[in-house]
């Protein structure tokens, strides 16, 4: 429908990103959009892998694909750029009904310079590297060097006013220049550059942000200061980069995180120092006021690290968004977990048929068996997408992932409903404690449509609803199957009897349920 209206307007929207009273959303053809996706490895940014990609694409039911597009690639001599293989991207991408999310692989693909032209990695005088307090010259760019910002700046500007024009039907939704950036091995520049500006006062922007008094870097922060200072540099410099790219073609653009461990961070220089971790995302709202959003890389399959992360960056001033996540099928479950905090998508990463596993991030190689549990759980928020995200949106979407050894766990819904979700039941009857899954594959998902309406979907649980108030019990009115079609309800058939007697059990199956709650009184 919304194509439709478009294409009589002419033009579809360009996809923005929203952000108020602490409320986010992705808008993609005027309306909330979850970014359901699968990201390609690192080099399978050319047309062979590329027939790769689409088929796990499909096999997982994802309605986006980031992918990297490599300085080297757009830009191999200096001043001659060549965007064929964007070109080709976007023509397959329509073909088989994707959206884009393009990953810059540029200054820094993890720390590195590895995937800038050669012209630009080779020449370390005219783009130097970060020198260690020590001496020691590492292979992670400079941020303080004005002719790499120019250069990188220069190509990604390029790169949007291409999509510009070639662009029309907003295949490309986001933007990520550069990929985890940050400095591993040390924890800032040392070169005489930075040593100077080092010397000079915290800038005004980043002082009013912390709420911190004048002063250098080290009196200001301490034995924080080089890490901050590093990442300061590295999110203005991003941000230049961003907004070059913006005056272009302004997409919503984000930066991704290598993260820290949540409870045992280690020192800068161990994790990547100067990136988006947790403990820099003030600096980098300070510095990059034209990043959308910091998004975490999650690669941490146990429940407490996990779903910490995603409470240190879901905040009322940055969307969630998972931009990579592990591929290994414990992960799955999490997609709930990242919609409860209003996530706008969810991307695992690794999600392509050519021969390479990321393990032990990840599965060894990925297959229509490892993809299976995310295809299922994309299948049930795809349902009702829209609905899903226009909830997400106004703070009406609750999620949960299950926790090993935590075999049930009871929310609250609003101020008349709690929901218990359980783990490890039979569908029919059964009394004493739930077991939980021999493993955590599950979870659920429910959307608050009325007081007294939910939109409910979940996998191997079993979802039972409860009145808040004393002296109330449950009746149901209706427990409709179905799914939305354009933003239509389609119903399927109402639930009743055994498919309700014992709370609402979810498998495998597709199972999307409207449901109408009601009481009566026990006293
Ligand atoms: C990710 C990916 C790709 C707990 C790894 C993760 C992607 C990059 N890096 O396959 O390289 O381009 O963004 C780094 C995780 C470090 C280890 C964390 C252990």
């Amino acid at each position: 429908a919304a194509a439709a209206a478009d294409a009589g307007s002419g033009e579809r929207p360009i996809p923005r990103f929203e952000s108020r009273d602490g409320r986010h959303a992705l808008i993609v053809d005027g309306a909330p959009f979850l970014v359901l996706g699968g990201q390609a490895h690192n080099s399978s940014n050319y047309p062979e892998p590329l027939k790769q990609v689409w088929p796990a694409l499909d096999e997982l039911g994802a309605n986006t694909l980031s992918i990297s597009i490599a300085w080297e690639q757009v830009e191999p001599e200096e001043g001659r750029f060549d965007f064929s293989f964007v070109d080709h991207l976007l023509e397959q991408a329509r073909a088989h009904d994707k959206r884009l999310i393009l990953l810059w692989f540029a200054t820094w693909k993890n720390n590195g310079p590895n995937y800038a032209p050669a012209w630009v990695k080779l020449d370390n005088d005219r783009f130097p590297r970060v020198v260690r307090e020590d001496g020691v010259v590492l292979n992670s760019l400079s941020p303080h060097a004005q002719s790499t910002l120019d250069a990188d700046r220069r190509a990604f500007a390029r790169l949007m006013a291409h999509l510009r024009e070639h662009d029309r039907e907003r295949t490309v939704i986001m933007v990520q220049p550069q990929n985890e950036p940050g400095t591993y091995g040390g924890v800032r520049d040392y070169s005489p550059l930075a040593r100077q500006a080092f010397e000079g006062q915290v800038p005004q922007a980043l002082l009013e942000r912390l709420g911190k008094r004048p002063g250098t870097w080290r009196e200001v922060f301490g034995a924080d200061a080089d890490e901050t200072f590093h990442a300061w540099h590295i999110a203005r410099y991003i941000n230049e980069v961003a907004k070059a790219g913006k005056a272009e073609y302004p997409l919503p653009m984000y930066v991704n995180a290598a993260l820290r461990g949540p409870f045992n961070p280690g020192q800068p220089g161990q994790y990547a120092s100067g990136g988006p971790t947790d403990n820099m995302l003030d600096v980098y709202k300070a510095a990059a006021p034209d990043i959308d959003l910091l998004a975490p890389d999650i690669y941490m399959p146990e429940y407490l690290h996990y779903t910490t992360v995603l409470e240190r960056y879901a905040r009322p001033d940055n969307a969630l968004f998972v931009a990579e996540t592990g591929n290994a099928p414990e992960y799955a479950r999490y997609l709930f977990a990242a919609l409860d905090h209003d996530g706008i998508g969810w991307v695992p990463f690794g999600m392509d048929y050519t021969p390479y596993g990321n393990w032990p991030l990840g599965v060894k190689r990925t297959t229509p068996g490892t993809i299976a549990p995310f295809r299922l759980a994309f299948a049930l928020v795809n349902q009702g997408m829209r609905e899903f995200a226009k909830a997400a949106s106004e703070g009406r979407l609750h999620g949960v992932a299950e926790q090993p050894g935590v075999p049930e766990r009871t929310i609250r819904l609003n101020a008349r409903w709690n929901a218990t979700i359980a783990y490890g039941l039979p569908h029919f009857w059964f009394q004493g404690q739930a077991p939980g899954n021999p493993e955590p594959v599950g979870g659920a998902l429910i959307a608050e449509l009325g007081p007294d309406e939910f939109l409910v979907t979940g996998m191997h649980a079993r979802v039972t609803l409860q009145p808040a108030a004393e002296g109330e019990a449950l009746i149901y009115e209706r427990v409709e199957e179905g799914r939305y079609v354009d933003g239509r309800w389609e119903f399927h058939r109402n639930w009743n009897g055994d498919q309700t007697d014992y709370g609402l059990n979810f498998s495998d199956a597709v199972q999307l349920l409207r449901v109408r709650l009601a009481t009566y009184r026990t006293t």
